[in-house]
């Protein structure tokens, strides 16, 4: 990949929980000596990192390359929906322009104009995109890397940022290699096109580019998923968790990984609720915080396109009906979240002290010592690994109607 690689091995552990084996152990220590008391600040602290942590992604390349596509599709959006990026414009702003997530709002995908136009000369350019603020920078060409892209990425190289090349518009490659009916190995042309682009980087001094030949208007072809990944691993923990959870719908592996991203979060939320204590609610009798457990189900089908904005906006991309999605859901959690919903939910918990013994026995020994059996931290637990469940299965479904691959 471009920049350094920083994966950081000792804030991420194999355990699935909210917690890195680090902060388990200074949780169990703490509880030890100081009791919940103790430990509450610890677990608030470590959830409000969590909310409060911002992913940045710089896109920048020359006019034309395909950045403000890029961007709504990354957002799951189609031109014409609301907060899209205008494409196809030549205007080019001095100033890189910001668009939120629809959904996430810490994540921010941002518009920065090529280097090395008349208007901006790259040592200007350096000192106005102020750099340190992005996570990563993603450099889009439609055609040959230019030596500004190149210049752009030795610096970022020095400013240890990393970085990625895109090769945009394949789709339409492949399609004019296709005219008149030839007959095309897309393989072979896909790696010439890659090939071109990387001798094309090495000639301009950059040894081992990696370079993702993606088609705007089908994610789900070509090197996409290669991208992620590669991002995936760079990318620390906390913001590598924001990262899935902000990638569009595309495909069930998409909808797989997003669940695992929001197991910590039933981790996160139960810790809470745990710390919190019950809450009683007048008509259910359940041993949590009720407005932890909505929050909780109302986060979640966000995260995996299950609400109604969501919803349209995926039917917007595929082109299809939203009733044909819709039409595939089939869970009360996407609806008006009622305590009779909830009663239900709850319903055949009674074997919660076993399986409490089991994830304390399992996982965590010291949360479950911290929370005890049949509290409420097991509560939600339980309840939003079912709600997660449901909602995954539906997700998948919703993804497969839409795109057709499973
Ligand atoms: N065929 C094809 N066209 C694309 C792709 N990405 C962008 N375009 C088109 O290229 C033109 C410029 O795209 P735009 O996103 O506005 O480029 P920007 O100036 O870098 O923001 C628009 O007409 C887009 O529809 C792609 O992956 N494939
Ligand atoms: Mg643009």
């Amino acid at each position: 990949m471009g920049g350094s690689s920083s994966r950081d091995q000792t804030a991420e552990t194999s355990n699935s929980s909210f917690f890195t084996e680090d902060e388990l152990k200074t949780l169990k220590s703490e509880y030890e000596t100081g009791g919940v008391a103790k430990v509450t600040p610890l677990i608030q602290r470590k959830i409000n990192d969590f909310d409060k942590t911002e992913l940045n992604i710089a896109v920048t390349g020359e006019t034309g390359a395909g950045k403000s596509t890029f961007i709504n599709a990354l957002r799951g959006l189609n031109e014409d929906d609301e907060g899209a990026a205008k494409t196809g414009t030549t205007e080019t702003t001095m100033e890189p322009t910001g668009y939120k997530h629809p959904t996430l709002p810490n994540v921010w995908f941002w518009d920065l104009p090529g280097m090395g136009t008349k208007k901006f000369p790259a040592n200007k350019y350096l000192k106005v995109m102020e750099f340190k603020k992005y996570d990563f920078f993603i450099i889009i060409s439609a055609c040959r890397f230019t030596e500004n892209d190149v210049k752009l990425a030795k610096e970022m190289k020095r400013l240890e940022k990393n970085f990625y090349f895109i090769r945009s518009k394949i789709d339409s490659d492949l399609h004019s290699l296709r005219k008149g009916g030839r007959k095309v190995n897309e393989e072979e042309e896909l790696e010439k096109i890659r090939n071109y682009c990387v001798r094309n980087m090495q000639e301009a001094g950059i040894p081992t580019p990696c370079v993702f030949l993606i088609s705007n208007f089908n994610l789900n072809q070509y090197d996409f998923n290669l991208l992620t990944n590669a991002l995936e691993d760079d990318l620390p923990s906390i913001k590598r968790s924001i990262y899935i959870l902000s990638l569009p719908n595309l495909n069930v592996e998409i909808v797989e990984r997003k669940k695992k991203e929001l197991k910590k979060r039933v981790w996160m939320l139960a810790s809470l609720s745990g710390v919190l204590g019950a809450v009683p609610v007048p008509g259910v009798s359940l041993g949590c915080d009720i407005a932890i457990l909505i929050g909780g189900i109302i986060d979640f089908r966000k995260c995996l396109g299950l609400d109604d904005a969501s919803l349209q906006r995926l039917a917007n991309r595929a082109e299809k009906p939203v009733g044909d999605l819709k039409a595939v859901v089939k869970t009360p959690l996407v609806g008006e979240i009622t305590p009779d919903i909830i009663n239900r939910l709850a319903w055949g918990t009674a074997a919660i002290v076993i399986s409490g013994l089991e994830i304390a026995l399992d996982i965590i020994p010291v949360v479950g010592s911290i929370f005890g059996a049949g509290s409420s931290f097991l509560m939600t637990y339980k309840l939003l690994t079912g709600v997660l469940d449901d909602l995954t299965v539906n997700a998948k479904r919703v993804v497969t109607a839409a795109f057709g691959t499973d």
